[in-house]
């Protein structure tokens, strides 16, 4: 049980469908630390980094047109085990299969439009966040926690 950061984008429908601060909420209230925040119109060749892995897809070029279709929310929580987590709440990849009670379960229909990503792995939420050179770029907000003392 280690200290994670993951990578959670609130997908460009999620934005516009007015779930941004539902969302966020359900990390909140689980207890994660949120570290890093942007609200971001993610460009073509970003989106295809973002994506590498999945490049040899049929569906490769409608998911580039669907995450660049608009603004989406970047965000890096931190937390014992916020990468495995965070994939639990927010459910399976095609949200007919994610389970009521997850963000897709609840929140979606289509895997095409499945309201957020979240990192699958400890090594590729970092790459994410910070490795990634071009994401590091745009991302670029991710601020030191403030401490607020008191007295
Ligand atoms: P996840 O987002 O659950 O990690 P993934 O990494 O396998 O899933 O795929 C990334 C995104 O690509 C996924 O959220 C939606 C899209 N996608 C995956 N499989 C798909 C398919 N069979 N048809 C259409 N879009 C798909
Ligand atoms: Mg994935």
């Amino acid at each position: 049980e280690e200290v994670e950061e993951t990578y959670i984008m609130i997908k460009p429908d999620g934005v516009q469908r007015g779930l941004v601060g539902e969302i966020i909420s359900i990390f909140e209230k689980k207890g994660f630390k949120l570290t890093g925040l942007k609200l971001f119109q993610c460009p073509k060749e970003l989106a295809e980094e973002h994506y590498k892995d999945l490049q040899s897809k049929s569906f490769f070029p409608k998911l580039i047109d669907y995450i660049t279709s608009g603004p989406v929310v970047c965000m890096a929580w931190e937390g014992i085990g916020v990468v495995a987590s965070a994939r639990k709440l927010i459910g399976a990849t095609n949200p007919l299969n994610a389970e009521p009670g997850t963000i897709r379960g609840d929140l979606a229909v289509q895997t095409g439009r499945n309201v957020v990503h979240g990192s699958d792995s400890p090594e590729n939420g970092k790459r994410e966040i910070d490795d990634n050179t071009a994401l590091r770029l745009h991302f670029g907000v991710i601020t030191p926690s403030v401490e607020i003392v008191i007295g």
